[in-house]
């Protein structure tokens, strides 16, 4: 008689537990960039099937693809479980559209300012991993020796600085289908008092082409329209260079190009800026925007509670407990006898 009790207590508390650490296994709430090693969430960013979760990239020359690269290969754990897709700011954004238009699950390397956090509902994952770390500003470059040959240019690009809400406006028309020049002149129409302190008094008429540099990333697009306009309301001539990351870097260092407004510094673009050595052959001329930031982000669905089922119960888990319960029957009815 104690004896069968003793099994059957023993049954239950193995159904027990392996019932509760099944439960356990599972995120309840995914705000926190650790959480994507939950075999659980692995499996529902596994859009290819193939064992791995998917981190939906951009181009590969990003700073903050760099360093998601390096930090999954650097980490077995992690690169036991995802793979980072190469795409492009806009390709990327095709894909959280479909996501979100599904309730599918998805991961997107992004930033801000964005134009896509005014579209959707997303959330930033938590840094809980030091993956990125603290904000970051949008800093305008110039080749070396652009302020003693060009200084009048200097001056302007110097002075250029603006808010969030000014590229977000820019950026959200483009996304909303105004082609990008008519974007940043609507811009340039509405702010002609800050224009004009950019300009103050310097005439670039008659003066060489200026070359400014530019990636094809939603910001840097906005940015580099608006920038053209002011440069052309001084009298400059513009030809405007869209390239990849790599090749701003090397032609700003170069000469080939005179200046970019989207540099990403000192964080994002640490790659470029310390590990390959552009600080000492670029010039740092002015931070232009404040509080930008990078990470993993996203849509605020998934982060609800519960959004993360664990795989359904396994026989392991029902056969134990049918025994107990079975046993508990016998138990009771010999008791009774
Ligand atoms: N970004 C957008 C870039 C800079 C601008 C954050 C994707 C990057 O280098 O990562």
């Amino acid at each position: 008689m104690l004896f069968t009790l003793m099994v059957a207590m023993g049954l239950f508390l193995v159904a027990f537990s392996h019932a509760t650490l099944t439960a356990d296994a599972s995120v309840d709430k995914l705000t926190k960039m650790s959480q994507l090693l939950d075999d659980d969430v692995v499996a529902a960013l596994d859009g290819d099937g193939d064992g791995l979760g998917e981190i939906t990239g951009i181009d590969p020359g990003a700073g903050m693809m760099n360093t998601l690269n390096a930090f999954i290969d650097g980490n077995e754990s992690w690169s036991a479980k995802y793979e980072v897709l190469d795409s492009s700011d806009a390709t990327m954004t095709v894909a959280l559209d479909n996501a979100v238009q599904n309730n599918d699950s998805i991961v997107v390397t992004l930033w801000s300012p964005h134009w896509a956090f005014n579209k959707y509902d997303l959330t930033y994952l938590e840094d809980d991993i030091s993956l990125y770390g603290e904000a970051d500003t949008v800093v305008t470059l110039a080749r070396q020796d652009l302020d003693t040959d060009r200084p009048d240019l200097y001056d302007l690009i110097e002075r250029f600085e603006w808010e969030h809400e000014d590229i977000q406006q820019v950026m959200l028309a483009i996304q909303e289908g105004t082609a990008e020049e008519q974007a940043a002149q609507d811009w340039v129409d509405d702010n002609t008092a800050t224009v004009e302190t950019w300009i103050g008094d310097v005439d670039g008429t008659g003066s060489d082409p200026v070359n400014l540099g530019y990636v094809a990333w939603a910001g840097e697009i906005a940015s580099t329209n608006v920038m053209k306009l002011v440069l052309e309301e001084a009298g400059y001539d513009v030809t405007l260079h869209l390239v990849a990351a790599a090749a701003l870097y090397e032609g700003l260092a170069n000469g080939d190009i005179d200046f970019t407004v989207s540099a990403w510094l000192p964080l994002t673009q640490s790659n470029y800026w310390e590990d390959e050595g552009y600080k000492d052959q670029i010039d740092w001329v002015n931070v232009n925007l404040e509080n930008a930031k990078v990470g993993l982000v996203i849509p605020t669905y998934m982060a609800q509670s519960g959004y993360f089922e664990p795989a359904e119960s396994s026989p392991g888990f029902i056969l134990p407990l049918a025994a107990v319960g079975l046993l508990s029957i016998g138990l009771i009815r010999k008791h009774r006898k």
